[in-house]
């Protein structure tokens, strides 16, 4: 899935595909990338963010999902279900909902989800977020949230640990260590780690220089492929074309030769 923010202040892109035109440019190349979805946003859910009424986020995101919905898979990152609405009338087929809150909506117009663990809202959730045992209460909730979905009759279901939503440096590495006890529930999980701020955090307890946003390549794909190869269905990203050639050389291991159990072993 391949991240495009038609946003001034996404915490990377923000500002670069303001336009629609450009919007739509990277969108393709994405495409040529190698990416299976896009993932448009039109307002930031980066710790503090402001909000952005349901008429400008339309605004900002409607051309960019018509224009697209017509080569590839196209999803919609929004809360608010008129915009979820119109990005679908336009042609999404897939809601990415960080607060799961629009299960109800996805089943009303047949199309699939991803529900995503937030500790309370992008405004708060890095004020002082506590958890007993981090795995458990992610993997509960979005297992409660999965099952709702199910009943409410939607057929596509992901789950998303939300990397850095309200999450402290080792709530997102014992989320990502513990990745493979998610996917055994056995709802497709989706991991979101692209370019994001605990990577920094983590250099820097390391005593290197904390990173900029623009320095978090490696990080991103190293978080990428550890997720793949434990077995995430899918991982939205930024950097898509190095992405999706490890996601084939993930897909090709056993083509490759490589022993499946030995795989197994590393995790
Ligand atoms: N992360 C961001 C936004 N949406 N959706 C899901 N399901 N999972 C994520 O991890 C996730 C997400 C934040 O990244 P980005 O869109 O690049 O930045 P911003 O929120 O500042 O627009």
């Amino acid at each position: 899935m391949g991240v495009l923010n038609v946003t001034p202040d996404s915490f990377y892109d923000g500002g670069r595909y303001l336009d629609h035109d450009l919007a739509i440019k990277r969108g393709m190349e994405m495409v040529a990338e190698g990416a299976d979805i896009i993932d448009i946003g039109g307002e930031s859910s980066r710790p503090g963010a402001e909000g952005v009424p349901a008429d400008e986020e339309c605004r900002r995101i409607l051309p960019v999902v018509a224009a697209l919905a017509g080569a590839v898979r196209v999803s919609v990152d929004t809360t608010k279900p008129e915009v979820a609405r119109a990005a679908v009338v336009e042609g999404a087929t897939l809601i990415n909902d960080v607060a799961s809150s629009l299960s109800f909506l996805a089943a009303e117009l047949g199309v699939g989800i991803v529900l995503m663990h937030m500790l309370g809202t992008p405004q708060t959730m890095q004020h002082a977020p506590h958890y007993d045992d981090v795995v458990e209460e992610v993997t509960s909730y979005l297992g409660d949230a999965a099952d709702q979905a199910f009943a409410l009759g939607v057929e596509e279901v992901y789950v998303d640990p939300g990397i850095g939503f309200g999450k402290r440096l080792g709530d997102n590495v014992a989320l990502l260590r513990a990745l493979l006890s998610l996917v055994d529930h056995g709802v497709p999980v989706m991991v979101g780690t692209s370019r994001k701020s605990f990577l920094a955090t983590l250099s820097k307890e390391r005593g290197a220089p904390s990173l900029g946003p623009e320095e978090r390549f490696e990080g991103s794909l190293a978080t990428a492929v550890w997720s793949m190869a434990n077995g995430a269905a899918m991982v939205r990203v930024h950097d898509v074309g190095a992405t999706a050639m490890a996601a084939a050389l993930l897909g090709d291991s056993s083509a490759a030769g490589i022993d499946e159990t030995r795989l197994g072993s590393v995790r």
